[in-house]
């Protein structure tokens, strides 16, 4: 399998530490991608019309986006412990990664707007409406963390990933200075092979 890629994302992130924890990253080559949302890589575009990464392309030559299905697909290939298959436990888990992942999605869209967009042009507004959604994230996200425990599933992978992120673009927030549980969790689970080896520089 080939994935696109690039260190700095939390989606890529998240896909490859799904990969780790199931043993299939030695199935898996990392494709170098230059994923901006004006000057987009056409080498992504070939395959995903969105150009965004991660996009995933299987041994049977089929495209899979966005980490979400990636992640499942990737489930899927492994024993599935990922995922719970139905039930409250799956929606919680499914839940879970969609407040992580938008957390991701308000940061790099800030990135982008104090970033790519020309000065002149940006909008200070937009940007505390973005990190409002961040901290407002945060803020639950520290309300689960209290109750993971050991948990190693599609959730808390990417509840680490976007805090991952946070640390290595959005320092300055300090989210954890009012979040004790989180931090005290992401020590833990930001030690784990996995997330050592994805380690964004
Ligand atoms: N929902 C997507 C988000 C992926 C995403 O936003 N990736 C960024 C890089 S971190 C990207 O490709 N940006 C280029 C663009 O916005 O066109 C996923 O989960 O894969």
């Amino acid at each position: 399998m080939k994935i696109y890629y690039a260190a700095a994302s939390p989606f890529v992130r998240k896909c490859l530490v799904v990969a780790a924890e199931l043993g299939l990253r030695d199935k898996i080559e990392l494709v170098s991608a230059a994923a901006h949302p004006v000057n987009r890589d056409q080498n992504v575009v070939a395959h995903n019309p969105l150009g965004k990464i991660p996009t995933l392309i299987t041994e049977d030559g089929a495209v899979l986006y966005d980490s979400r299905v990636i992640c499942e697909y990737l489930n899927s290939l492994g024993n599935g412990h990922l995922l719970p298959r139905e039930g409250k436990a799956r929606w919680g888990v499914l839940v879970e990664q969609s407040l992580a992942d938008g957390v991701c999605d308000a940061a790099v869209l800030t990135r982008y707007e104090t970033f790519a967009r020309p000065e002149p042009l940006r909008w200070k507004e937009w940007i505390a409406g973005q990190l409002e959604k961040v901290t407002s994230g945060l803020d639950l996200m520290e309300a689960r963390a209290a109750s993971f425990g050991d948990r190693i599933d599609l959730g808390t992978i990417a509840f680490g990933c976007a805090l991952g992120y946070l640390d290595f673009r959005f320092a300055s927030l300090g989210w954890r200075d009012t979040r004790p549980h989180a931090a005290a969790w992401f020590e833990r689970f930001g030690a784990r092979p996995s997330m050592v080896a994805t380690r964004p520089t």
